[in-house]
Formats: C-alpha cells, sequence, structure tokens
C-alpha cells in the first residue's frame, strides 16, 4: 500500500495537522494499523486504521456501534474516575462528518486516539494474567446497561461454534484447493472433537443464558498495560456484539493459556499453561462475580476448549478455502495455525477436570 496516500488520509480527520511520524503497527491479522503522530505541545499520537472492507461490508454499521461503546465506556470513567480501572478512547470525524473515511480507492479508514501504554514483548505471566481477567471483565461489566438494540450484529453468529463446524463441512466436501488429502489427520481430529460442537448445540437452547454486549475478541493483544504492569485498556472493539459471556472468557484462555505463538512453527512446544488460566480465572470471576449467573459460570470452562476448536476450524476452514479470510505470510500458515490449535486444544482437553474444578471453588 502507498505510504503516501497517508497525510491526505489523516487531513480528512485533522486538516492542516503537520505530521511528523507515520509507523505501521503489527499484531491483528485482520485490519491494517499505523500509529501517528502530530506536531505540537506536548505532541500528540492517533491511531489510524485501514478497515478490512471484506471482513466489515457494512463499515456505517460498524462505526455506529464503535461510536455508542466507546462513548458508553468514556462517560462511564469520566463518572467515576476514583473507580475506574479503564483508559478509553473515543473516533474522530473527519470534516464532512462521518466517523470514518472513504478513500477514491475504496478503502476505509478510522481514526482514534492512542493510549500510552507500555510495549510488552510477552504478556503471559501470572500478574499481567490477572490484570487481564480483572479488566475484560470489568469491561463486560461497564457495557451491561448499553441498549442491546442500539447494536448492529456485525459478523452475524460470530462465535457461534455451529455455524463454523458447518462451513467446515461444506469446505471439507468442496475441497477446493485440494488440500483435504494431505491433511486427513487434522480433518480425524476435528471430528474426534465433535462432541463440543454437540453439546454447545445443548447451550444454544437454554434461554436462562443471557445474550450480552461482550467484546468477542479478547486476545492477550487486546489489553493494554502500563509500566507497572496494570491493563490499562481494551481495544480493538470492532467485535464488540451480542455474544455470550463464556466466549469472552473462553477466547482470552484460548490465547493467553497457550505458551507459544498462535502460529508457532514446531508444535511441540505448544501447550496449556494451568497457571495461566488460574490467575486469569480469579481476575475475571473476581470483576464479574456481582452480576454473573450461575448458568454461565459453570460453562467457563468448556468455552475455553470450544474456542479454541472453533478457532481451529476457521483456521482450517480457510486454509482449504484458499486463505481468503486471515492475513497469510506464507502458504501453510493457516494450517500452522490450525496445528497449534489442535494441540492447545488436546492440551486443555487433559486439564479439563481441573480447569472446572477451580472456576466451581472459587
Ligand atoms: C482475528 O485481527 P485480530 O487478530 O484482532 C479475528 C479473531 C480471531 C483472531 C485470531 C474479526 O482478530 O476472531 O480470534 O484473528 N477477528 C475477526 O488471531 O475475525
Ligand atoms: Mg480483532
Amino acid at each position: 500500500m502507498k505510504k503516501n496516500k497517508i497525510p491526505y488520509i489523516v487531513h480528512q480527520f485533522l486538516p492542516k495537522s503537520d505530521i511528523i511520524l507515520t509507523k505501521e503497527l503489527e499484531g491483528g491479522i485482520i485490519n491494517q494499523t499505523f500509529l501517528i503522530r502530530i506536531k505540537a505541545n506536548p505532541c500528540k499520537q492517533f491511531i489510524l486504521q485501514q478497515i478490512n472492507h471484506s471482513v466489515f461490508p457494512d463499515v456505517p454499521a460498524l462505526m455506529s456501534n464503535l461510536k455508542i461503546i466507546t462513548e458508553h465506556l468514556h462517560k462511564a470513567s469520566a463518572q467515576n474516575k476514583q473507580s475506574s480501572f479503564l483508559q478509553t478512547f473515543l473516533y474522530y470525524q473527519t470534516i464532512e462528518g462521518a466517523y470514518y473515511y472513504q478513500h477514491s480507492d475504496d478503502t476505509y479508514w478510522r481514526l482514534s486516539d492512542f493510549i500510552a501504554h507500555e510495549d510488552i514483548v510477552n504478556p503471559k505471566n501470572l500478574k499481567l494474567a490477572n490484570e487481564a481477567g480483572k479488566l475484560f471483565a470489568y469491561f463486560i461489566g461497564q457495557l451491561t446497561d448499553v441498549d442491546l438494540k442500539k447494536i448492529n450484529e456485525i459478523i452475524p453468529g460470530f462465535h457461534d461454534s455451529e455455524k463454523y463446524f458447518k462451513l467446515f463441512i461444506k469446505a471439507v466436501k468442496k475441497d477446493k484447493t485440494e488440500r483435504l488429502n494431505s491433511t486427513k489427520e487434522i480433518y480425524e481430529e476435528f471430528i474426534k472433537f465433535k462432541y463440543l460442537i454437540e453439546d454447545f448445540i445443548e447451550i444454544k437452547k437454554n434461554k436462562n443464558i443471557p445474550v450480552r454486549l461482550v467484546h468477542n475478541d479478547t486476545k492477550i493483544d487486546n489489553i493494554l498495560f502500563d509500566s507497572e504492569g496494570h491493563a490499562v485498556s481494551v481495544i480493538d472493539l470492532d467485535t464488540c456484539m451480542p455474544g455470550y459471556l463464556m466466549s469472552d472468557f473462553g477466547d482470552a484462555i484460548r490465547s493467553l493459556s497457550n505458551t507459544c505463538r498462535e502460529d508457532e512453527k514446531d508444535v511441540n512446544k505448544v501447550s496449556f499453561d494451568f497457571k495461566l488460566y488460574e490467575s486469569f480465572a480469579k481476575g475475571f470471576l473476581k470483576n464479574v462475580e456481582s452480576f454473573i449467573l450461575p448458568q454461565e459460570k459453570e460453562n467457563l470452562a468448556f468455552f475455553a476448549l470450544l474456542i479454541t476448536y472453533e478457532q481451529a476450524l476457521r483456521f482450517y476452514t480457510d486454509y482449504l478455502s484458499g486463505d481468503i479470510y486471515y492475513h497469510i505470510d506464507y502458504p501453510e500458515h493457516n494450517l500452522q495455525r490450525t496445528r497449534v490449535q489442535l494441540k492447545l486444544l488436546n492440551e486443555m482437553n487433559s486439564h479439563f477436570k481441573a480447569m472446572e474444578k477451580l472456576i466451581k471453588e472459587f
């Protein structure tokens, strides 16, 4: 992508500003993110993002959600300054008054505040895990009084694992890229854990489990920490939609308790760190205690396995379909990601009883 169009785009939000730095940030595998520094005294920093338009086709609906959510969080934080843990950010309007800018090459952009934080190389330690658990839980608590009717379902059934299972079966039948035969052992693994989907279908039938406004992408990378290791902000709110609280817990455990990267090349190195699980779970439970329902609590550990399985399904389906959803750096990238998730799932599975026990006894 041409770097020189960035100043032009920034000027749609901040006319006449003097840009002194543009730096691409890594991390997400959906949107493209840049840090922008503007000359001022002291200098100001912003986050500019190119929104992935094929993943988020309805940008106005997406930005409408984000406006409601970020303003709600901002107001709530301002009101209880003393007790708030959460540093909030807002999106900026263009000169035309929209919360996104559609460029002539059909790319979509948005600008928000930058939250100062510490760049942490490896966030997987017990203290940070506990902090992350507390903040994700606090975040859900802060959103309990947003009117769900005002929030658009940006990606329908985003954590509907049954949906992903069906898409997987479809991709297997089609075998568009003829990659199935050489990865038969992976297919077998998915069948081995199919009962997770069957159990999930039963859970979905339980109308006493509330649909809440949740984050839906609770990767540890989506928490910012300060230099003392306090979790200070929750970012990447694109998928903030109605869903289950258990999904947020499960997705966080999936990303945090894996001792390796999501695309570790040596699958043997991947393992499940029970201590990290424990530390996150204790932080999380502490801050949902006042509103979590027993029927949610009893499914938390199950969702760690379910979301790991779901993520494996999503990576493998994308692999079979020719890598059209996730950004890849090499041809087998999605396959490697699948292998890592499946290894993690097996590891979690052997700890499942202890995972459930810990939550029950909290
Ligand atoms: C995507 O781009 P990023 O990293 O925030 C994905 C998540 C996956 C994650 C796996 C909208 O999130 O659901 O868990 O990759 N987001 C979307 O790394 O699909
Ligand atoms: Mg995301």
